[in-house]
C-alpha cells in the first residue's frame, strides 16, 4: 500500500511533506511568491516592511529548489493606480504603495524572477489576496488569473512567502485553503507589517487554525 509516487516521480503520495525542503516541491506544488515589491521590502519603500529585504536569500534558495523539483513558480505584484480606495487618500487605510509603472511596484531587484507575474489591483480594486479582490464599486470578489493558472500548471499544493505575514501573506494562505489546495508558508521567507504589534503573530495563529502548514521556527515579526 505504501510507497505509491505521482507522476512527478518524487515525493507525492497523498501525504505531503513540506517541512522537508527535500520533499517540498514537485510537479504538483506551486511556489507562490507574495508582493515581494520595492514599496515592501526596500527600507526606502513608502510601506517598508521591517526585514522584508532579509528574505531575499531565503526566497531566492526556494525559488531554485523549486525549479530543480518542477514546481510551478508564480509571483504576485499590487499593482495600484494613483487612485484606490485601498488608498488613505481615497478612503482606506494605506499610504500611497505600488503604483503601476513606479519604481515602488517593482519587483525587488534582487529577487530571481523565474515564473509569471499575476498581477492585483489594477482596475482600483481593493483587497490582499493574491487570488481575489474586491470590485471598487460594488465589493463583489473578482478573481486574478493565480488560481487558473496554478490548476493549469498541475498543482494542488501551494508554498507561500514574501510580504507581508499579516496582510496578502495571510490573505493568499487562507484563499489558498479555501480554494482546496494544501497549503504551506515558509516562516524564513515571510515578514509582517505588524501595524498593531503582534499582528504578525496572530496571523500564523489564524493560518495555523484553517490547516496551512507554518514551516520552520516562529520567531517575533515574521
Ligand atoms: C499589502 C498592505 C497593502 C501586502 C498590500 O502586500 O501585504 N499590504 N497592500
Ligand atoms: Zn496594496
Amino acid at each position: 500500500m505504501s510507497g505509491s509516487s505521482d507522476s512527478s516521480g518524487t515525493q507525492a503520495g497523498s501525504r505531503w511533506s513540506p517541512q522537508n525542503p527535500d520533499s517540498r516541491y514537485g510537479a504538483r506544488v506551486g511556489l507562490v511568491i507574495v508582493d515581494l515589491q520595492n514599496d515592501f521590502a526596500d527600507p526606502a519603500g513608502s510601506l517598508s516592511v521591517a526585514g522584508g529585504a532579509d528574505i531575499l536569500t531565503v526566497v531566492n534558495a526556494e525559488i531554485e529548489r523549486a525549479r530543480e523539483a518542477g514546481a510551478a513558480i508564480f509571483y504576485t505584484q499590487d499593482w495600484h493606480p494613483a487612485h484606490t480606495p485601498h488608498f488613505a487618500a481615497d478612503g482606506g487605510i494605506w499610504p500611497v504603495h505600488c503604483v503601476q509603472e513606479t519604481w515602488g511596484a517593482q519587483l525587488h531587484p534582487g529577487l530571481a524572477v523565474r515564473g509569471p507575474i499575476v498581477r492585483k489591483g489594477a482596475n482600483g480594486e481593493d483587497g490582499y489576496s493574491g487570488f481575489s479582490m474586491r470590485d471598487p464599486a460594488g465589493g463583489q470578489a473578482i478573481a486574478t488569473r493565480l488560481d487558473a493558472d496554478l490548476a493549469g500548471a498541475g498543482a494542488t499544493r501551494i508554498v507561500v512567502c514574501g510580504l507581508a505575514t499579516d496582510y496578502c501573506v495571510k490573505a493568499t494562505a487562507l484563499d489558498g485553503v479555501r480554494l482546496g489546495y494544501d497549503t504551506a508558508v515558509l516562516l524564513d521567507a515571510v515578514r509582517a507589517v505588524d501595524l498593531t504589534p503582534g499582528d504578525g503573530e496572530r496571523a500564523l495563529d489564524e493560518l495555523a487554525a484553517a490547516g496551512v502548514v507554518l514551516i520552520g521556527d516562529r520567531v517575533r515579526g515574521r
